[in-house]
């Protein structure tokens, strides 16, 4: 690949900016203090002789924003100097996290800061260690869209990202005797440093009502009368990139009650039920799902879809004609990605906005959207896609369902023309499904109407070619694209272990890794050098104390630091095959319980580490968490095992959380069933830190083998071919007695609760194992055994570990969005000068 920025030219304009900046705000220590204290004193309201921590992480949050705000004016002007087509990326869910560390490393002043603040009595660390995460996403998808904001950002991409600004973000798990219970997320009770309210750029948003036909000019046109009006008003949040001055927006918008529509209801004197009505405005974006993929036809999340696809196309078209006359130039100057097909009503909204408002012919309304549309799937199964039901949907948004239909009825046309009547394929690929329930499926609608489909690992858009969309692959191969998702070193190698991050730089001799990640590669050169080794040994191991240290604070349990850290962290999910893993301990358990002594001596000790959350309506996999607390109080507390066996469940599971336990872990567990994973994140995460993947060959792993070598990790299981057809062996599939046997110990009560878990052991026994677990089960134990004995080999697990972080390159998100950019959206670099 050609590299992307000379590095010294980046750091030396780095540099340049750093002094332009001081004629605004300086960042020498004195300036810096003084600016914190002034906004201890006038922005917290806090004596600048009494604040505690708290108060101070504000006001260290507002003067590190007050620099941020800078460049992101300064960017925002140059975008609108230069025009360049941008990118507008729509997703329901971003999962930012934290972002005062972020924000600073890539502004290029966190030393400043926290030199400032330690000759004030501040430790840097412990005032980042105040702020909340900012949760508004469930899992995969939703860290993917943050990511690929950093990345957006740091290649000076022309993007601006769009999605809801919930007032409770995902529930926060609470566990309470080994059950999960969930507690909401205000996670705005304490203000949000990071955004910006623009009163004055807000939209109306219109749902029910009626579709009248009227004459315009002699020309018969629809009008949309409303029976609902909400106000959606911009909260801005911005990302700066690393190294550039670049700070791109996203977006976010609120729901307010609109007062147009308002004055009726209280002319007509009732007061008090006219408040209350503007009240309901507001739950539009109160509260994110948190079933991150079964779909309930809920009105409310309806709404929610198509409140923040309006604003945002009101917002994109403003924008536009800001600037432009003519419809023609929209194609050059706007792509749309669609992340998932929660936003996908967006499509109906831009034609219903080119035909109804701008007044355009169908047939160049329908050219546009065929030019400006990308979309992109996180899903492998038929019932993970998105279904809304035509009645709901008719009601909510009379005239878009009406487009849909229209839109429907040209593309069965048109099938019928290039297939002929294939009934069978005629059903399956239109946009409506017939039924007891009439539906609308918005994945066919996305495909459709997109001119780039994209999976996000090359499995994943094999499946999708062969499988979820194979009559539209065989109908358009050419609109069929993969780009392998990537997560940001940023993130995850330079915020959250900079011991890891100061060794890498040393031993490359550079910090261009940091937006050139290719360079990575460069370790293997040292993979076998002694006092590498020693230093990674070393890095690791500051890693595993904090990591120790968060396990004691929370449950009490102190673990060896001798000890394999095994960790397996990721939304609960059957598919992902958590419960694998618990059998695969109480297999340890039992096995050290029935050794002698001698043979406990070559018990290689572990600590296994389970965390994740799963939805408050999935049962089974509520009863897993239960399963993991219930075997960790039997493991735990048995005097035979002492340090050789720990299992720890951490709650609550968060993007911060990760940033503690990633670094700290030697193995990471990555066990979905071949076939179910779309691409899988968590993985890239670990490797990047050296941490070895215990993993099955599904989404991105098998692009991992390829990249770091089969010899590098440890992979078991069927592969997603051979899973099929172990499925159709059914009840003549032969299970291990060593399966049979931890799956009777919980039926026996061994851990208690038995009753409480029969339901989930009769899911993985017999014909109704449908994620394998008794298939895999052997492969599986193989595959820990190989773990065990490349780690009692120190230098050779060092080595492994040194591989596998040189080896992570390819699966940076820089990557994946200079793919998206070149291949899909047809963007260019826009770089701010300094
Ligand atoms: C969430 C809601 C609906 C559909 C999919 C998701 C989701 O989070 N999918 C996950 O997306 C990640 C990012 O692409 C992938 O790495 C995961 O494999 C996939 O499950």
């Amino acid at each position: 690949r050609k590299p992307r920025l000379d590095f010294a030219e980046r750091k030396g304009q780095a540099q340049r900016m750093l002094g332009l900046m001081d004629v605004f705000l300086k960042n020498d220590p004195i300036s810096l203090q003084k600016d914190i204290l002034h906004h201890v004193e006038y922005t917290v309201a806090r004596s600048r002789f009494s604040f505690d921590d708290f108060e101070a992480y504000q006001a260290l949050a507002h003067s590190v924003r007050d620099r941020l705000i800078e460049r992101w004016h300064d960017t925002l002007i140059h975008f609108k100097k230069e025009d360049p087509k941008r990118v507008y990326f729509l997703s329901l869910e971003f999962l930012m996290g934290r972002s005062l560390s972020n924000i600073v490393i890539n502004l290029g002043i966190r030393d400043q800061f926290a030199d400032a603040l330690s000759q004030l009595g501040f430790d840097f660390e412990v005032l980042a260690e105040q702020e909340g995460d900012a949760c508004l996403g469930n899992g995969g998808l939703a860290r993917l869209s943050a990511c690929q904001m950093d990345s957006l950002a740091t290649l000076d991409y022309p993007a601006v990202g769009y999605g809801l600004r919930y007032q409770y973000g995902l529930f926060r798990q609470v566990i309470v005797d080994g059950f999960q219970h969930e507690q909401p997320d205000y996670w705005l009770n304490f203000g949000n440093p990071w955004e910006i309210e623009r009163v004055h750029i807000t939209y109306p948003v219109k749902f029910y009502g009626t579709v009248t036909d009227e004459f315009l000019n002699g020309e018969k046109c629809k009008v949309w009368v409303p029976g609902e009006m909400v106000e959606a008003v911009a909260y801005d949040n911005p990302i700066p990139g690393y190294g550039t001055r670049n700070t791109i927006n996203l977006r976010l918008w609120a729901a307010k009650p609109s007062d147009q529509h308002d004055m009726e209801s209280f002319n007509t004197g009732d007061y008090v039920d006219a408040v209350v009505n503007r009240q309901r405005a507001e739950s539009i974006s109160s509260i994110l799902y948190p079933d991150d993929r079964s779909y309930q036809g809920k009105e409310l999340r309806l709404k929610q879809q198509y409140f923040f696809v309006s604003a945002s196309v009101q917002d994109i078209f403003r924008r536009f004609k800001d600037t432009h006359k003519k419809f023609d130039e929209f194609p050059e100057k706007v792509a749309l990605q669609l992340n998932d097909t929660h936003p996908s009503l967006a499509i109906a909204e831009v034609m219903r906005v080119l035909l109804d408002e701008e007044h355009l012919s169908w047939h160049r309304a329908w050219d546009i959207i065929c030019k400006i549309f990308s979309f992109t799937t996180h899903t492998v199964s038929p019932e993970g896609l998105e279904k809304i039901p035509v009645d709901l949907l008719g009601n909510l948004l009379p005239r878009h369902l009406q487009i849909i239909y229209d839109i429907n009825f040209n593309f069965v046309e048109e099938l019928k023309k290039m297939i002929g009547l294939d009934y069978d394929r005629l059903t399956r690929m239109s946009i409506v499904e017939e039924g007891a329930v009439k539906n609308i499926r918005m994945a066919n609608l996305s495909v459709i109407c997109s001119h780039t489909v994209n999976g996000v690992s090359r499995l994943h858009s094999e499946l999708l070619r062969t499988k979820l969309f194979k009559d539209f692959y065989d109908l358009w191969p050419h609109k069929f694209q993969y780009k392998t998702n990537g997560v940001t070193q940023r993130r995850w190698i330079v915020v959250s272990n900079p011991s890891l991050c100061a060794l890498i730089s040393k031993w490359l001799g550079t910090e261009a890794w940091i937006c050139d990640i290719d360079l990575l590669i460069g370790l293997r050169d040292s993979a076998t050098n002694a006092e590498l080794h020693q230093e990674w040994k070393m890095v690791k191991k500051v890693n595993k104390i904090r990591l120790a240290e968060y396990i004691e604070a929370m449950s009490g349990l102190k673990v060896s630091l001798d000890a394999m850290f095994d960790v397996q962290t990721k939304r609960i999910h059957e598919y992902k095959r958590q419960l694998l893993n618990i059998l695969g301990i109480i297999h340890r358990y039992d096995c050290i319980k029935n050794m002698d002594k001698n043979d406990r001596k070559k018990v290689v000790p572990r600590v296994c580490i389970i965390g994740g959350k799963a939805a408050p309506g999935y049962e089974i996999a509520k009863k897993i968490i239960k399963l993991c607390h219930v075997v960790a109080e039997k493991i735990n507390n048995d005097n035979d095992i002492g340090d050789l066996l720990k299992l720890v469940f951490i709650p609550d599971y968060n993007v911060s959380v990760a940033e503690m336990v990633i670094p700290g872990a030697d193995l990471s567990q990555h066990l979905s069933t071949a076939g179910h994973e779309a691409s899988g994140t968590g993985s890239m995460k670990f490797l990047m830190n050296g941490c070895l993947l215990l993993a099955t060959a599904d989404g991105s792993t098998i692009e991992m083998v390829e990249e770091i070598g089969q010899d590098n990790m440890f992979l078991f299981g069927a592969k997603a071919h051979e899973v099929v057809a172990l499925r159709k062996k059914g009840p003549t599939l032969k299970v291990p007695l060593q399966f049979s046997r931890v799956v009777r110990m919980i039926r026996d009560g061994h851990f208690g609760f038995e009753d409480y878990f029969k339901s989930l052991c009769d899911k993985i026994e017999g014909t109704s194992d449908y994620f394998l677990l008794g298939a895999d089960f052997m492969s599986y134990l193989e595959a820990q055994a190989a773990a065990d004995k490349a780690f009692v080999d120190e230098e050779r697990w060092t080595k492994m570990s040194i591989l596998s972080a040189a080896g992570s390159g390819r699966f940076s998100s820089d990557r994946t969005i200079q793919e998206y950019a070149e291949n899909t959206w047809d963007i260019q670099p826009c770089r701010c000068p300094f």
